[in-house]
């Protein structure tokens, strides 16, 4: 059987694209099952660039389909940051998910609510010679003050989906896959990545 590999090393995303590619004819691994462990440099200037990097790099080390995502908060009152640096927001070593929430929020407190934001991510997937197809989603939602939910990962508790009234947080991950960001990308990649399986 074929095997794609999803090149993330964020557990979270990794268990989200696992169930979106549920059912594909191929058998998934993550870099970790093949010991292979690139450090990607995201030097990119935007989205896709740095799912391609991730991507390509990996198709070519493994010599297998690929599919790396790379994804981000944006936040309309503070010109779309985090944005391409959600992962980073907070510059010191170690700082953690609840770190950078926090830090947002700090630097929200000043801005007249509601604060209004989405998620975007840029599907790359790569064959091993380094050609790359792309998918996008977006989901659009409200950023919150206090935390709220313990399911899924990065901003999930701040973010509020308004025609819920529940956070990212307080979904399961089949309903997050439903409507999320990440969700709408995985989904359109399958009919791509089922072609690139069929012309292997
Ligand atoms: P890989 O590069 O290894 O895939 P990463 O976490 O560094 O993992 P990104 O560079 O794409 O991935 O950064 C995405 C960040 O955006 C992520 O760490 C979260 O802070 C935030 N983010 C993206 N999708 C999210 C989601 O579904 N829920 C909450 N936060 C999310």
């Amino acid at each position: 059987m074929s095997k794609i590999l999803v090149a993330t090393h964020n557990a979270g995303k990794l268990e989200e694209i696992w169930a979106l590619l549920n059912g594909i004819p191929a058998e998934l691994v993550a870099p970790a099952d093949i010991n292979l462990d690139l450090a990607v440099k995201e030097t990119g200037s935007n989205y896709a660039e740095n799912a391609a990097l991730k991507a390509v790099a990996y198709a070519k080390a493994s010599g297998l389909i690929t599919l790396a995502d790379d994804s981000g908060l944006e936040v309309d009152a503070l010109d779309s940051l985090p944005g391409l640096h959600s992962a980073r927001f907070a510059p010191w070593t170690g700082a953690s998910d609840a770190d950078r929430r926090r830090l947002l929020l700090e630097r929200l407190q000043p801005k007249t609510p509601p604060w209004t934001a989405h998620f975007r991510c840029i599907v790359a997937l790569a064959r091993p010679s380094g050609e790359t197809q792309y998918t996008q989603g977006i989901c659009p939602g409200v950023i919150i003050p206090e935390e709220r939910g313990e399911k899924g990962f990065g901003y999930d508790p701040i973010f509020l989906l308004p025609e819920l009234g529940k956070t990212m947080a307080e979904l399961d991950m089949e309903e997050k896959n439903r409507l999320s960001h990440r969700g709408r990308a995985v989904r359109a990649a399958y009919p791509i990545l089922l072609e690139m399986l069929k012309n292997l």
